[in-house]
C-alpha cells in the first residue's frame, strides 16, 4: 500500500492544482514501483496534529481519488475518519476505507462502508491523534490491541461488512511508546493467529524508527522502515503501508522467493 498524502501548503487555486497534480503523479509513480493499493489521505494523523475541516479534506482528496481510481489500475483507499469524506471518496471511485478510528465515533461509518460494499481497514488507536502520545499505558499491549480489533471487527460484521472486505491494523505509533511498538511488532504472529482477517502494518518513517536509529530525522528512516517491512511480512502481515514503495515491493518479492525455496534450491 503506497501512501499518497494531499496536504497542500498553498491554499490558492493555483497552488491547489499543483498539489493535486503532484499527488496524482506520485500515486501513478508508486504503482510503477509496485504498489498494489494507493492510500490517499488529506488529514495528517501525526501526534498532536490538528483536525482538518471536512470541506477542506474533501477539496484535498476528491480530485486525487477520482484521477487515481480512473487511471492507476489498482484499488484506491481513502484514509479518513469522516463518514462524509469516505462516502464522497467512494463515489469518486475509492474501493477501500482506511479508518484509523475504526468507526468508534460514528456508527454511520460502518453502515456506509457496508452499504457501498467496499473494503474496510480497522486500526487500533489509543485516544485521538491530539492526545494519543500523552503517556500511553497498557498492561499487555498485544492482548489489549487484539481485544480492541476483535471488538471492532465484530462491530463491522454486525453492521453488514462482508468478511472478505475486512483488514485489521495494530496502529503502530498511535498511542504507543517505543516499547509498545516493538512488543506489537514482536506479537504480530499472535495477532495474525487471533484475528481471522489480513493484517496491515504501518511503520513507514515513524518516530520509533528514528529513536532506534539514534534520533534519525523523518527523511533518514528508510533502512529502519525496510527492516520492519521485512519483519512484518515474515510474521504474518499481509499488507504494509509505506512511502517508499520500490524498496518495500522488491523486498517483498525477495521474501516470497525465499519462502518458495526448497532445501535443494530455489523452486521453479
Ligand atoms: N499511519 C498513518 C496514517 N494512516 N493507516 C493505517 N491503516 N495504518 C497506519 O499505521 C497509518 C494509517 C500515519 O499518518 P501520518 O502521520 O499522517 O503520516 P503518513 O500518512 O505520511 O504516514
Amino acid at each position: 500500500m503506497g501512501i499518497v498524502n494531499v496536504t497542500p501548503d498553498s491554499f490558492s487555486d493555483g497552488g491547489r492544482w499543483l498539489e493535486h497534480g503532484a499527488a496524482i503523479r506520485q500515486g501513478l509513480a508508486l504503482v510503477e514501483e509496485g504498489a498494489d493499493v494507493l492510500d490517499v489521505g488529506g488529514e495528517s494523523t501525526r501526534p498532536g496534529a490538528a483536525p482538518v475541516p471536512e470541506d477542506e479534506e474533501l477539496r484535498r482528496v476528491l480530485p486525487v481519488v477520482r484521477a487515481l481510481a480512473a487511471d492507476a489500475g489498482v484499488p484506491v483507499s481513502i484514509d479518513t475518519t469522516k463518514v462524509s469524506v469516505a462516502a464522497a471518496a467512494i463515489d469518486a471511485g475509492a474501493s477501500i476505507v482506511n479508518d484509523v478510528d475504526a468507526g468508534r465515533h460514528d456508527d454511520a461509518m460502518l453502515a456506509t462502508v457496508a452499504g457501498a460494499g467496499v473494503g474496510y481497514v480497522v486500526m487500533h488507536m489509543l485516544g485521538t491523534p491530539r492526545t494519543m502520545q500523552v503517556d500511553p499505558r497498557y498492561d499487555d499491549v498485544v492482548r489489549e490491541v487484539g481485544d480492541f480489533l476483535v471488538e471492532r471487527l465484530d462491530a463491522a460484521r454486525a453492521a453488514g461488512i462482508e468478511e472478505g472486505a475486512l483488514v485489521a491494523d495494530p496502529g503502530i505509533g498511535f498511542g504507543k511508546t517505543l516499547d509498545h511498538n516493538l512488543e506489537l511488532l514482536t506479537g504480530l504472529p499472535e495477532l495474525a493467529a487471533r484475528l481471522d482477517v489480513p493484517l496491515l502494518v504501518g511503520t513507514s518513517r515513524k518516530g520509533f524508527i528514528g529513536k532506534l536509529l539514534g534520533g534519525a530525522s523523518v527523511d533518514d528512516r528508510e533502512e529502519g522502515t525496510l527492516a520492519t517491512v521485512v519483519w512484518a511480512f515474515d510474521r504474518g502481515a499481509a499488507i504494509v503501508r509505506v512511502h517508499e514503495v520500490r524498496a518495500a515491493a522488491r523486498a517483498a518479492r525477495f521474501l516470497a522467493t525465499l519462502r518458495a525455496a526448497t532445501p535443494r534450491g530455489v523452486a521453479a
